[in-house]
This record gives structure tokens, sequence and C-alpha cells, in this order.
């Protein structure tokens, strides 16, 4: 098939890539003319190694073209942000991509929505782009057809992950479905448009629960003077049991923002996910207030080193990151910050990848983020840079009896053994 992908982001491009790989005629539309550029150039920014391959590939097979203009094909599929502004979703480039392909969409032709959406958007804004044609949807096949991949391991995902195909009608689903078991090697669910939209939010509502509920025991454990992590760990061993790990916060572009689609929808139905996503929120001024106790602002000027700038380990992305807000938190009130992040470059605030300026002298070193570099990190080389021997460790990420033997007091979120007042006040 000919096949038009809009957005070459972290979805887009290595999706364009797979149908590319597959055999089909794909071509790349993004409206930053720099990226496009890059990618005619072959240059592939994205960290994740898999995907800079898989793109690589593709764009030497000459089956994937970018382009900065979007061109005619059989099938459309559309990848491309849907952030919240406010806590509501801001749908402007779901809108600008529909309204880029209409015209070039033929009778006969498919549409496929993978970006992550309200219940009901794909429908309306399809209805609304091709009224304002004055055509009608039935001459169309329209779906949606959730991205649900992992960031970090996206390229086995794409492959492997089972997908939600949702048709306004069955013959829609049928058609959307036929392309994407062009490549993909996992189970395709067929289902009406809705209830495809849901499911995806659904996913990510339901691990920002769980996650909470991880977070709200680390708390908990703290206040009893036992460790969340140990606890975790035995509860899990229930065949029925399942709770994620507690941490500094949820960041990225996807679980913080997901949920408040389906708050939005129904804000009086939605008290749990709503409190889930209070909870998490709150983590970062649980992170502030245990360094203001181990090392009180109030008794001479203290440096916080927060290592970690990404939202999670091993990838270069800070969007939504903890470690932003448990920085202006700590800086508002008096201590001075260096963030530490051997991958990310982009960060709103400033980041250095050099270790050892940010840990030279510093009063306490959090970790935010357990990276590679920052989990195996030598305590004895470490304790020689810093002023002050203090570790936070937000995901219970080092060897505390090393850290200790080099001399480090080392105090693990959730870990009652710091029996803190400060995490049970923050509550
Ligand atoms: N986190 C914890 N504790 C945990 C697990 C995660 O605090 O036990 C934190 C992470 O540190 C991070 C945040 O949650 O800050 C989110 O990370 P993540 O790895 O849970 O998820 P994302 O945002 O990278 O990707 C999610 C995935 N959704 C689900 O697993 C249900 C992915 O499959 C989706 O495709 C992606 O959102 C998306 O694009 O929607």
């Amino acid at each position: 098939m000919k096949i038009t992908v809009v957005g070459l982001g972290y979805i887009g491009l290595p999706t364009a890539a797979m149908l590319a790989e597959s055999g089909h005629e794909v071509l790349g539309y993004d409206v930053d003319k720099k990226v496009v550029a890059g990618l005619a150039a072959g240059r592939v920014e994205l960290a994740e190694r898999g995907v800079r391959d898989l793109a690589r590939r593709a764009l030497q097979s000459g089956r994937l073209h970018p382009s900065s203009m979007p061109f005619p094909a059989d099938a459309f599929v559309i990848c491309v942000p849907t952030p919240t502004v406010d806590h509501r979703p801001d749908l402007r480039a779901v809108e600008a991509a529909f309204g880029a392909v209409a015209p070039l969409v033929q009778d006969g032709n498919l549409i496929m929505l993978e970006s992550t959406v309200p219940p009901g958007t794909t429908l309306a804004v399809a209805e609304r782009t091709f009224r304002a044609l004055g055509r009608y949807l039935d001459a169309i096949h329209l779906a949606h057809c959730p991205e649900r991949v992992l960031p970090g391991k996206i390229v086995d995902e794409l492959l492997w992950n089972d997908r939600i195909v949702g048709g306004r009608r069955p013959v829609d689903a049928e058609m959307a479905r036929a392309v994407y078991a062009t490549f993909a090697r996992g189970e395709i669910h067929v289902t009406d448009l809705t209830t495809a939209e849901t499911v995806k939010i659904v996913e990510n509502a339901y691990r920002d629960v769980n996650i909470a509920f991880a977070n709200e025991l680390a708390i908990l454990a703290e206040a009893l003077g036992i460790d969340a992590w140990e606890t975790i760990r035995l509860a899990n061993c229930h065949p029925r049991v399942d709770i994620l790990s507690p941490g500094p916060g949820v960041g990225g572009h996807c679980i913080p923002v997901d949920p408040q689609f389906l708050a939005s929808a129904n804000p009086f139905a939605s008290e749990l996910i709503q409190t889930a996503r209070r909870v998490n929120e709150r983590m970062p001024h649980v992170v502030a207030r245990i360094v203001r106790s181990v090392a009180p602002i109030e008794t001479g000027d203290r440096k916080v080193a927060l290592l970690g700038a990404a939202y999670k380990p091993d990838i270069d992305d800070a969007r939504e990151t903890p470690t932003l807000a448990i920085e202006h938190l700590l800086a508002d009130a008096g201590y001075t910050l260096v963030v530490y992040d051997p991958l990310v470059t982009q960060y709103p605030g400033t980041v250095t990848a050099d270790f050892d300026a940010a840990a030279r002298d510093a009063d306490v070193l959090v970790i935010v983020t357990d990276h590679a570099e920052i989990r195996e990190l030598d305590p004895q080389t470490v304790a020689a840079a810093v002023r002050s021997r203090t570790l936070v460790d937000c995901r219970n990420c080092v060897d505390v009896d090393r850290w200790n033997a080099a001399g480090f007091d080392v105090h693990v979120i959730g870990r009652g053994a710091f029996r803190s007042t400060a995490l049970v006040a923050a509550a």
C-alpha cells in the first residue's frame, strides 16, 4: 500500500519505518521542517538505539520518504501529540493533522488515528473536518489504533504488543487490522472507535492508580516504621496482587496526562483517578521534605545534587519529570541546586552531564532517576567529592551497605528505618 504517516516523533517515526520495512511505500510527513530535513539527510536523532537502527534501515531502503508536505495515499496514519493545558486535552495537533490530510483523502481511503485522545474524539474531529469540506464520512474508512509502546522498548513492543483497533464500522476496523497485521506479531483485537479510545486511557490511568497506591504505601510504611519495598515484594508473592513501585512522582508525557482525559469526560465519576493523580503529584513534596529533614537549610548553605532529570531510567526524555518539581521546591526553600543527567539534553532548567561538577561539595545527593550510570556509581569515589555524605534514594536502586561502608547516611524513600515525621507530615 501507499501510506502517509503524519507526525515523525517517537511513535510516528518507528511506525513509519516498520510499515516501510514490511514492504509498504511510506511517506512520512511532519510540520517540523528541521526534523524532515534531518531525516532526509539520513540523520535519526532519537535516543533509542533500536528505533535509530530501524529508521535508518527504512530510509536506506528507499521506501520511507520524509516530507514537509502530505501526499495522497491509500491509508493515512496520524501520530501527533495530545498534551494537556490546564488539565484539559489540547487537540489542536490532531485537528490540524486531519485538516492537512482530508483534502487528499479519496473515497475508499483509510484514516487511522494513533494519538491518545479523549473518548469520542476520533469521530468528532473526522466529522467536523469532512463536513467542512462538504463530504460525508461514509465514503471513507476511519479507525482508532492507539499506540501502546513503552518508551525504552519501542521496537520490541511495536512488534510484539497486542493491538487494539477500533473502527467506525466493522469494515473500517477490518481494513485497519489488515494494515497492522503486516508487521504486528501480537494479537490484533477489533472493537469500535470509542472503546478503543477508552481502552488506551484506561491502561495509563490504571498504571497511575497502581503507582499512587505504591506511593501511598511508601508514606504509610514510614509512619509504621517498616519497609514499603519489602512489603510490596511480599504482597506481590500473592497470585492476584501486582503492586508497582513507589518513587519521586510520575513523569512522562502519557501517564500524568492521559488520566485527565477520562477525568475531564466526567469529573464527578472519576474521583479515584483524580485522587491518584494528586497522590502522585505530591511525591516531589515528600522528597523535598526528606531533604529538608536530613539537611536543614536553617543550619547553613546547602547544595543538593539531583541525580537524574529523565522521567525514568535509561532514556533522554525529561517531559513532566518529577526532578523539575523537586528542584523548584528546594530552590524556593533556599537550597542551591544542581541537576545531573548523563542522557538528557533538553530540560526546562540547567542540566549537566558532568557528575564530578554536580557532586563537588554537595551536602545531599538525591537519586531521582535510576539510570545505569547512577545505579553504578562508586560510593568511595563519590565520598571524596561531596561535602557531606548524605544520600536520598527515591528508587531503591543502590546497595545501601556499600554506601554506608563509604560513610554515607542513606535514606530510601518508603523505608521506615528512617523514622522521619517528614513523610507523614507531607501526607
Ligand atoms: N513509575 C513509578 N513506579 C513504577 C513504574 C513507573 O514511579 O512502578 C514512574 C516512572 O518512573 C515514570 C512514570 O511512572 O516517571 C511513567 O513511566 P512508565 O514506564 O510507567 O510509563 P511510560 O509513560 O514510559 O509509558 C506508558 C506505558 N503505559 C502502560 O504501561 C500502561 C506505555 O505502554 C504507553 O504506550 C505510554 O505510556 C503511552 O504512550 O501512553
